[in-house]
């Protein structure tokens, strides 16, 4: 049986690479489930996170999607709904091994964050053993402090002014960028986005506070073609849309390629392939 056993985990990858400057991509999980979450991470992805902010995802569903995330390879991570202790605390020890925090807007907002995410006397969090401790090759306590990739959103113009005060704060790992949120803040429609505009140098002047104080910036990015501009860029936690998204872009292509009169052509490769 002992080839069936998950190897321990010395480190978190997330974390080391967000630390040593390079790149990691991940997706978003939104359809709330963990069959969903385990075929995605058997994909490649470095991480996947569950969002507890805006999918209807339950807390039972979000541990099973880390489960299932885990058992596919990829580093499981979650966005809470808010910047609070009880959110924060709560996914941490279901086995998040790093948590995306909305609206982190100011320095007193990342030392919360931070704080939530770290045991005494580093921090405010309450002592239990996490989920993941026993597939931990170290001590939870310890390695959780070290570990956990703790990633402040970024996505209003305040957090914007206050990017280097907010990433600056001891432990913070990086930023993520919400690019609808930062929009809706500075009045704008996502039409009003994109190079040359205010949100795109809003978006430059947080990388470049990152690469001020050596903090990782990220963001969530539209398609492919995007997270690979932003790699060029100097972003490196990057977000390619959602399992949500993905589905809803391929059914519809399928859909609209079916010929309804009937009288297109199949090709071999049309009649063959995967069903599920
Ligand atoms: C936003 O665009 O505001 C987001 O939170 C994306 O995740
Ligand atoms: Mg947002």
């Amino acid at each position: 049986m002992d080839s069936f056993r998950s190897k321990k985990i010395a480190t978190n990858p997330v974390t080391e690479k967000l630390r040593g400057g390079q790149p990691c991509v991940g997706s978003w999980l939104t359809l709330c489930s963990p069959v969903a979450a385990e075929s995605m991470a058997n994909m490649g992805w470095d991480w996947l996170v569950v969002d507890v902010q805006h999918s209807p995802v339950g807390f039972e569903t979000m541990l099973n999607c880390f489960r299932a995330i885990q058992l596919g390879g990829a580093v499981p991570l979650a966005r809470v709904p808010w910047n609070e202790t009880i959110w924060i605390q709560r996914t941490l020890d279901a086995g998040a091994l790093g948590l995306v925090v909305p609206m982190v807007n100011s320095r007193a907002d990342a030392e919360a964050t931070v704080s939530n995410m770290r045991y005494a006397t580093r921090g405010q969090r309450s002592y239990t053993t996490s989920r993941v401790a026993a597939y931990l090759d170290a001590d939870y306590r310890t390695w959780a402090d070290d570990n956990l990739a703790v990633i402040v959103m970024i996505e209003t113009i305040q957090a914007v002014e206050q990017a280097e005060a907010i990433l600056s704060v001891d432990g913070v790992v990086g930023c993520f960028i919400g690019p609808n949120d930062l929009a809706l803040s500075m009045g704008i429609t996502m039409k009003e986005t994109g190079p040359g505009t205010e949100h795109e140098a809003a978006m430059l002047h947080v990388l470049e506070a990152a690469k001020k104080v050596g903090r990782a910036a990220g963001k969530h990015c539209f398609t492919a073609g995007e997270v690979s501009m932003r790699i060029g860029q100097g972003f490196q936690f990057l977000a390619l849309a959602s399992d949500g998204a993905f589905l809803a872009k391929a059914a519809q292509a399928e859909l609209n390629a079916v010929d309804f009169a009937g009288t297109a052509s199949a090709s071999a490769q049309d009649l063959s392939g995967k069903l599920y």
